[in-house]
């Protein structure tokens, strides 16, 4: 499983290569490659936001720079979620359905978001953690990723070396998924 990560903070991302996701790393059980959308902009300051088009309020993040970061890394193969509190809520269900994805390209927005006419062009899902809004898509990418990598074979232990114990889980999550949901 590959995900590409759009975003302008690369660095917060260092932290997820402790722990289990680390391991499953290094193992190439998953790969995270990522992109700073930063290097894409042609502007002499590295300029990555502007004010929207068609007015309003506060700063968006250029659709021009947006995608060409997009271009570098899409395949034919890939999915592109853009994290946003409007999107649709995470859970259990889609999780693993994003787990049967070969690749995922995440959009962390910053500012006020990312101008729209890119998000429209490029982005096949829009997902919220919750509903809260945090400064950035980023910590919403972690959960994504960590939940998601959960589901790739072998990431997990009791996965590899007892079949039966990860029926057990999955029954587990199951039944608080029922329980909230109905
Ligand atoms: C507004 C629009 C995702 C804010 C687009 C992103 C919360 C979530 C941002 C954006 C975010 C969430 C950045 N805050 N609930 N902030 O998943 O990308």
């Amino acid at each position: 499983m590959k995900f590409d990560i759009l975003t302008i903070f690369p660095e917060m991302f260092e932290t997820l290569k402790s722990s289990i996701i680390g391991k499953a790393i290094e193992k190439e059980l998953i790969k995270i490659n990522l992109v700073n959308i930063r290097d894409f902009s042609t502007d002499k300051h590295k300029k990555v936001d502007d004010t929207p088009y068609g007015g309003g309020a506060g700063m968006v993040m250029m659709p021009d720079v947006v995608y060409r970061a997009f271009k570098s890394v899409k395949t034919k193969k890939s999915k592109v979620i853009y994290m946003s509190p409007q999107g649709e809520k995470l859970n259990q269900k889609k999780v693993e359905e994003l787990a049967n994805c070969e690749h995922l390209i995440i959009l962390c927005g910053h500012y006020e978001g990312i101008d729209q006419r890119v998000i429209d062009k490029i982005v096949d899902e829009e997902i919220s953690i919750g509903d809260y809004v945090l400064t950035g898509g980023e910590i919403p990418a972690m959960v994504l990723i960590d939940s998601v990598s959960r589901y790739v074979k072998g990431v997990l232990k009791e996965d590899s070396i007892k079949e039966e114990s990860f029926s057990n889980r999955t029954f587990r999550i199951s039944t608080i998924y029922k329980t909230r949901t109905f």
